[in-house]
């Protein structure tokens, strides 16, 4: 049960399976013993960080916190999983060089855009691309993937069992659990 406490980065476009991905790995690591916590949109963006839109600028500052959030919790000796599109090299560049080395994971849910748009299980897609919602991810924002990131999860060919192994086994291969 004793396990290491890091970050595990997920970073990708929208709808590309960041938080599935990111819940089913704390399940798997629930089932090992292992004491975790997902920050998401969901529990952040409603919360800490409800002043902040998607401008370039509002994004550096909800990856910012993000990342001061996420220190905490691996202070506290937790596995902490991040699931947000963090489209900036920079941004998470910083984020990790708040961490000791080898304690800040990141991980690429790469999925083509075309996936991510044909899915659109909200449909911001339809409406990024019909010009209602501005600077939106992949459409009229920029992402730009990391150069080296510790693992790439292609999401939209690799079934989720097997996603979740990857990420497990890397954390294994780390000593992490
Ligand atoms: C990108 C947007 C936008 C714009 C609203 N661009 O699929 P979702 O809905 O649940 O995930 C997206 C989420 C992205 O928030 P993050 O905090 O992860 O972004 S960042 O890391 O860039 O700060 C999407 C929704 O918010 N959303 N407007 N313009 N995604």
């Amino acid at each position: 049960n004793q396990h290491k406490s890091v970050v595990l980065w997920f970073t990708g476009l929208s709808g590309s399976g960041k938080s599935t991905l990111s819940h089913a790995v704390e399940e798997a690591l629930h089932q090992r013993g292992c004491r975790t916590f997902v920050l998401d949109g969901d529990n952040v963006r409603h919360g800490l960080c409800s002043d902040l839109g998607f401008q370039s600028t509002d994004r550096q500052e909800n990856i910012r916190r993000v990342g001061e959030a996420a220190k905490l919790f691996v202070e506290a000796g937790v596995i902490t999983l991040t699931a947000f599109i963090s489209p900036f090299i920079a941004d998470r560049s910083r984020v990790r060089s708040m961490f000791p080395h080898g304690h800040f994971l990141e991980i690429f849910c790469h999925c083509s855009l075309e996936v991510c748009e044909q899915r659109d299980v909200k449909g911001l897609y339809q409406r990024a691309r019909a010009g209602e919602i501005k600077q939106f991810t992949g459409i009229s924002s920029p992402y730009e993937p990391p150069e080296k990131p510790e693992l790439v999860v292609e999401t939209d060919k690799v079934p989720i069992d097997e996603a979740v192994e990857r990420v497990t086994t890397l954390l294994e291969s780390r000593g992490i659990v």
